[in-house]
């Protein structure tokens, strides 16, 4: 069979396939950026509130006080006015407990780092959300993490989806929400990773979101950026200086979190990643065009693929447009549809 009819052929049995699963959806994916940041946002608000009755959960830092007068007094000042910490279980009442404390800014972050002034233009006035890093001079620290509880409690609870506002996410990889869930012997397992689409604009909002169909999520590592703004060690804040796009430095903090209120944990059986789970699924579905076991799945940014010698063809996830790609013999790359719907299609969610 020559190259190309063997693609054809394969592009139209994947083009049927594609409605068969329709009716099974473990998670969906709401993403957007700029104006499309809101309306994802509000989308997922509103998945929420259709899935659970009752509206989600939102953290928009703005109550949280910058002057030593929190309500919680375990709130620290960095900068007066500018810039707090808050302690682990500052949001409590809503559910969450933090794995470290973290710092809210009013100023966009312009006081710990003054090179990155306008920037980080709040979601929601005035204030925003970050991480630190303690150790004087070190930039290292990437992550926000949070576990979800029960509301004003410290028993460990799950949501069925989180979702949160990025501010000046520029580069592909740069920025991700990976969630978590248990399994039956109470392992944290992961439910997968998932990266912001970036703008192609400085000081753009971005939104990510995963709605899960049960309250499967026990805890969630968000990563915004490249580098800790700063650096604080009790006696000193450091600012890590400017973001250098050429050098892949894209600097980047978060803002609102929307999650569906914490509810008892529901286990989920452990999961390879959603890139891995649609290759597998290829490979069991249409095995005369990707025989199994052939190649392990490989990065080449901003793709997640596979190489197949027998039919000397690429199955490939974009992280850039989250799209599914296939590149056969021919050399031509076909765009075959929306990664978020693979994953539906092939129950990787
Ligand atoms: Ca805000
Ligand atoms: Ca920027
Ligand atoms: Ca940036």
């Amino acid at each position: 069979m020559k190259p190309h009819l063997k693609t054809g052929l394969l592009l139209a049995l994947l083009a049927t396939l594609s409605y068969q699963n329709l009716a099974i959806a473990g998670a969906k994916l709401f993403a957007g950026t700029g104006a499309a940041a809101t309306t994802e946002f509000t989308n997922f608000k509103t998945a929420i509130k259709s899935a659970t009755t009752q509206d989600g959960s939102l953290i928009n830092w703005d109550a949280v006080k910058l002057d030593g007068t929190d309500a919680n007094p375990n709130t620290r000042v960095i900068q007066q006015g500018k810039t707090v910490e808050i302690p682990i279980d500052r949001f409590k009442v809503r559910g969450v407990i933090f794995a470290d404390p973290y710092t809210v800014s009013g100023d966009g972050f312009a006081a710990a780092n003054p090179a990155t002034t306008g920037q980080f233009p709040a979601f929601t006035p005035s204030n925003t959300f970050a991480m630190f890093d303690n150790k004087n001079g070190e930039f290292k620290d990437r992550k926000i993490e949070q576990s979800f509880v029960l509301v004003n409690t410290t028993t460990g609870a799950g949501t069925r989806g989180f979702g949160a506002i990025f501010l000046d996410v520029e580069q592909e990889g740069s920025s991700s929400i990976e969630y978590f869930g248990r399994d039956a012997a109470n392992n944290k397992i992961s439910l997968g990773k998932f990266y912001v689409k970036p703008s192609g604009k400085s000081g753009e909002p971005q939104f990510l979101g995963v709605l899960f169909d049960a309250p499967v999520v026990s805890d969630v590592e968000i990563t915004p950026g490249a580098r800790a703004l700063f650096s604080f060690d009790s006696n000193s804040v450091k600012a890590f200086g400017a973001e250098n796009l050429a050098q892949g430095i894209d600097l980047a903090v978060t803002d609102d979190f929307i999650f569906a209120v914490p509810e008892t944990l529901k286990t989920s059986t452990a999961k390879v990643s959603e890139a891995d789970c649609l290759f597998n699924w290829a490979e069991k579905t249409l095995a005369d065009y990707f025989p199994a076991n052939s190649g392990s799945t490989q990065t080449w940014a901003p793709y997640r693929f596979r190489y197949y010698n027998y039919s000397k063809s690429y199955v490939g996830i974009s992280y850039s447009d989250y799209h599914l790609y296939y590149l056969g013999p021919n050399g031509v790359i076909q765009d075959v549809g929306a990664a978020a719907d693979w994953f539906t299609r092939a129950q990787c969610w």
